[in-house]
């Protein structure tokens, strides 16, 4: 099978072997550069669309669980978003005008009490509603695996079929980084323990899926990290926000940051540490024009 078929018949799928060796080095080094920009800061901090998101861990203190467009500062992570390797995934899925709603990288610190994510269905980011169409068709997540992934350090679980669903505002009322995969979330929508399967990845493999698979991750319980690069698409049409990735199929870079998952941007622009939410509108509905 294909990943295309796999992704068509299962709602993920996994391409092995996207980037080389030399790749993740280069992208792990940028992981620990970004993690130490991030932590010298005592609590959540954002500039623009910059977020490092810091929880105070009851084991091991302050805790950097991911940060939201680390391209802006990195040449280096703003060079992989744009990649001809990842495009040439994602274009039989969404064509060649694409636009990126995610840039995060996310860790998963050993000896940390809270690196799970509890089930959810990505839709549920993708607000205001309104500035989507088309979301099951035009829109893919992809995480590269810096680290191995596995079941003890916390991978991917993504549930077989789910897209198929459609949205199901699993959670909505609770973050999803302060949970974790719990099978009663499941049961309660009567899905069976049996279709839900742990994404094992190889650094430098590449998992992707779409906004309706209903997907989660454990904790780490081991002394490995699990580091991913998550980039999110959408085909360019089919959306209002977002930063361009991709022209014609030509990389586009990131110039003055745009309206993508922070709704205050244009309001509150400066560097400011973050009570509350992070991303205020995620629950909530506000009209267009949003670029104004
Ligand atoms: O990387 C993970 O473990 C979870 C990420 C995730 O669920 C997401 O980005 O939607």
């Amino acid at each position: 099978m294909t990943y295309l078929e796999q992704y068509a018949a299962d709602g993920f799928a996994i391409v092995r072997g996207a980037f080389e060796e030399d790749d993740i080095a280069c992208i792990a080094c940028e992981f620990d550069r970004m993690k130490a920009e991030g932590l010298k800061h005592p609590r959540s901090f954002r500039h623009k669309n910059i977020l490092y998101l810091i929880k105070e861990d009851p084991l091991i203190g302050r805790n950097l669980r991911f940060m939201h467009w680390p391209s802006y500062i990195s040449p280096l992570l703003a060079r992989y978003r744009t990649d001809p390797r990842l495009l040439a995934i994602i274009e039989p899925l969404i064509g060649r005008d694409i636009k990126q709603i995610i840039n995060e990288l996310i860790w998963k610190t050993p000896g940390a009490c809270q690196t799970g994510y509890s089930y959810h269905q990505d839709a549920r980011f993708r607000r205001p509603a309104s500035a989507y169409r088309s979301l099951a068709s035009a829109y893919v997540q992809t995480a590269i695996a810096v680290d191995p992934h596995r079941p003890e350090n916390g991978c991917l679980r993504i549930v077989r079929g789910s897209h198929r669903l459609g949205d199901l505002s699993i959670g909505t009322q609770q973050s999803v980084y302060q949970g974790s995969t719990e099978e009663s979330d499941l049961r309660a929508l009567g899905i069976p323990h049996g279709d839900v399967v742990d994404i094992i990845l190889e650094p430098g493999d590449l998992a992707l899926w779409g906004p309706y698979a209903i997907h989660g991750s454990g904790s780490n319980t081991s002394t490995l990290d699990r580091r991913a690069y998550l980039n999110g698409y959408v085909r360019a049409d089919d959306c209002d926000l977002g930063e361009w990735a991709f022209h014609g199929g030509a990389p586009c870079e990131l110039g003055e940051p745009v309206l993508v998952q922070y709704m205050e941007l244009y309001r509150r622009p400066d560097p400011h540490y973050v009570e509350g939410p992070p991303n205020p509108y995620v629950q909530g509905e506000i009209s267009p024009p949003y670029n104004e």
